[in-house]
């Protein structure tokens, strides 16, 4: 069992669980407001500098969990395709394209946020993301799209999934009580913005 899941971390599919997906024939499309745009493999991911963040992921419906996240940093592959200047948000698509969500471009670059694929030194399964995801810690949870296949470069800002049934636009972490999922779903409480530690 991973680790994700011996701590019985929440699993969130409002599309619906995608089954099992192949790692090995992965790809990101990465399309939009950039000179360079490419189709990046599995085995491209896998040549470019690695990245790892201990890091909490912490969702609205008010959980947290932190672990050490492997992959790459957004920012290399945004690197790679040579973004236009009037990019101004990165908005990504799981899986059958279903779900969607949008980041501003600022938070893009941070150096936490991430695709992701390896919690605590284990890839990740379909479950929680895999074969890869975002990761950002600085806004809540549903920004961080899991089994990504397309990142596209906008112009201009586009609700996603969970923007157009209610949930905020910016994402921004809002203070409260908050289950720590490391120690046994305890419950603490939180900060506004990235979750580094609780506040209790
Ligand atoms: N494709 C997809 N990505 C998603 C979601 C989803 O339903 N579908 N849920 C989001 C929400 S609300 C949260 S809190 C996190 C939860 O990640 P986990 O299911 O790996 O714990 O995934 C986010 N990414
Ligand atoms: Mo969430």
């Amino acid at each position: 069992m991973s680790k994700l899941a011996s701590m019985n971390t929440p699993i969130f599919w409002a599309e619906g669980h995608p089954g099992k997906l192949d790692r090995e024939s992965w790809t990101i499309e990465v399309t939009g407001s950039c000179n360079k745009p490419r189709i990046f493999s599995w085995q491209d991911l896998l040549v470019l500098p690695p990245a790892q963040e201990i890091a909490r992921l912490t969702s609205d419906t008010r959980w947290s969990v932190k672990g050490l996240w492997s992959g790459v940093r957004l920012s290399t592959i945004l690197d790679e395709v040579d973004l236009l200047p009037s990019c101004k948000f990165v908005r990504f698509w799981s899986h059958r394209l279903i779900y969607d969500t949008s980041i501003p471009l600022d938070i893009a670059l941070k150096p936490k946020t991430m695709v992701a694929w390896e919690f605590d030194n284990e890839l990740l399964d379909e479950n929680y993301g895999g074969p890869v995801r975002i990761m950002t810690p600085y806004l809540w949870g549903y920004k961080s799209a899991k089994c990504l296949v397309k990142i596209e470069l906008m112009d201009y800002y586009q609700p996603g999934f969970w923007e157009l049934r209610g949930y905020t636009d910016s994402g921004e972490i809002e203070a409260g009580p908050c289950l720590d999922v490391n120690e046994g779903h305890k419950l603490k409480r939180i900060g506004g913005g990235e979750v580094v530690e609780f506040l209790d």
